[in-house]
């Protein structure tokens, strides 16, 4: 089958590009321009008519990347017309009408790629996570990764696992003979290492995944503080509806922010009482799961009225700031207890200290974000499989002291397994489904 796509964004565009891979992407160039082929990989300006007719459908640039020197690894063709829905219609329309072409589907081309043996597992996800990098820092963690950052690291490390396994595997075939005292020292050794080096990986405050998905930061307190008056602030833009009948948000209400290149997704929430309003209390239940998940809490209430109930005073911990609204009220100083709490005094209103505060969100995000060069897993799929891997790579430590070889060998394998299975390096059908289908439609 031969796929084709438009690979650029939809909607009006100065050009748009469509991509074909497969069998018959020659056929399609030279159906559509009547010509022959330009030079590989050479930009050549062609008409491109509907096919079977000298319809002009748009003047543009082709290009012939013959198989297996291609993104796919198949022979595959660009055309590059004007960026207009009715230009792509007619043209994917016209290649329609080819036999055996159809419709590319979400990340195709990239699963193209991953089978044809082009890229990895890790450079497949992470061209997913370039395209959908929305901050600098999103953007720096997946084009390391694409360089191979992650992958040489695991392939590294499954190299030592499969030395050790060569030697436990020659012990199981040749029982009667014992291995060398230097080979058992080498084994251990070794295993210690990979052990080691998996632990320091994990240990990473999941740094990697929070880039990738966004820090989240949950604004929570009690009804009518600011809550959603703040979060329109932070954004910039009315998301929340903001009133002064308390009760008004339900639902947990979110926003993507870039805030000096971190991603951030702030989530607005029902304010925290007691109410017997059946979908109020379904909207503080959201509004403390929120809670639990933030990375950082922004703990809102009124400078009058600092009544701390038990939850408000349970959700302020070491990843809380107590954000005091409603400052151009208060005509007392508030209470010395309350100030030694980790505290911001704002008021949205007059637009007081709110630089103030987001100082101290950015130090937040600062503390949580330092990355150093050891960060290596960015899905929660790596983690897994990393776990697994340790897990297995301890068992195998625990037996081989009391020589129980063939019980080894099996942990040794799995333990392997599941680190080749990061980069993509065994059977691997039924993850693949998972991955790709994340991707848009000509990638
Ligand atoms: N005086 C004063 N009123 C504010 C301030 N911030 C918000 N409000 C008002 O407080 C009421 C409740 O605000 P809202 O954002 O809906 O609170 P939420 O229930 O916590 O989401 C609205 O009438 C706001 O206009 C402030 O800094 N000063
Ligand atoms: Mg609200």
């Amino acid at each position: 089958m031969t796929i084709y796509a438009l690979s650029t964004g939809p909607g009006i565009s100065g050009i748009a590009v469509i991509r074909i891979s497969g069998e018959e992407a020659s056929k399609v160039l030279t159906l559509l321009t009547s010509k022959p082929l330009p030079k590989p990989r050479v930009a050549a300006l062609r008409k491109i008519n509907k096919i079977n007719t000298s319809e002009l459908i748009d003047e543009g640039i082709i290009l012939w990347f013959p198989g297996p020197e291609s993104y796919t690894g198949e022979d595959m063709a660009e055309i590059q017309v004007h960026g207009s829905k009715a230009v792509v219609d007619a043209l994917h329309k016209s290649i329609s009408k080819i036999e055996n072409c159809r419709l590319a589907e979400p990340g195709e081309f990239t699963k193209l790629a991953f089978q044809n043996g082009k890229i990895n597992l890790l450079k497949a996800e992470s061209v997913a996570d370039l395209i959908s990098s929305e901050t600098e820092i999103q953007r720096q963690q997946a084009i390391k990764i694409m360089n191979g950052k992650s992958a040489n690291r695991f392939n590294f490390l499954r190299e030592k696992l499969l030395k050790i396994l060569a030697h436990v595997e020659a012990k199981i075939d040749f029982p009667d003979e014992d291995l060398p005292k230097d080979i058992l020292n080498e084994i251990k050794k070794s295993s210690d290492e990979v052990l080691k080096n998996l632990e320091k990986i994990l240990d990473d405050q999941k740094v990697g995944e929070k880039i990738r998905e966004g820090f989240k930061i949950a604004i929570l307190g009690p009804t009518n503080a600011g809550k959603s008056s703040l979060l329109n602030h932070l954004s910039n833009r009315d998301v929340a509806i903001v009133s002064e009948i308390a009760g008004t948000t339900r639902d947990v209400i979110e926003t993507h922010l870039n805030i000096d290149g971190y991603p951030v997704i702030v989530s607005d929430t029902a304010g925290i009482r007691e109410s017997k309003d059946e979908i109020e209390k379904k909207g503080i239940k959201l509004s403390l799961n929120r809670a639990e998940e933030a990375d950082l809490k922004l703990i809102v209430v009124e400078a009058k009225n600092l009544n701390f109930t038990d939850v408000l005073k349970g959700l302020l911990d070491e990843n809380a700031i107590l954000v005091i609204n409603k400052l151009d009220l208060l005509k007392k100083d508030i209470d010395p207890e309350i100030k030694k709490i980790n505290h911001v005094l704002i008021s949205i209103k007059d637009n007081l200290n709110i630089d103030a505060l987001i100082l101290k969100i950015k130090n937040s995000l600062k503390n949580k974000f330092i990355t150093s060069e050891d960060i290596l897993i960015t899905r929660e799929r790596h983690r897994q499989h990393l776990e697994q891997c340790l897990n297995h790579l301890k068992n195998f430590n625990q037996k081989k002291e009391i020589e129980d070889f063939d019980k080894a060998a099996e942990d040794l394998r799995l333990a392997t397994r599941h680190l080749g299975m990061i980069v993509g390096k065994v059977d691997v059908e039924e993850i693949l489904g998972s991955i790709f289908n994340d991707f848009c439609i000509g990638k």
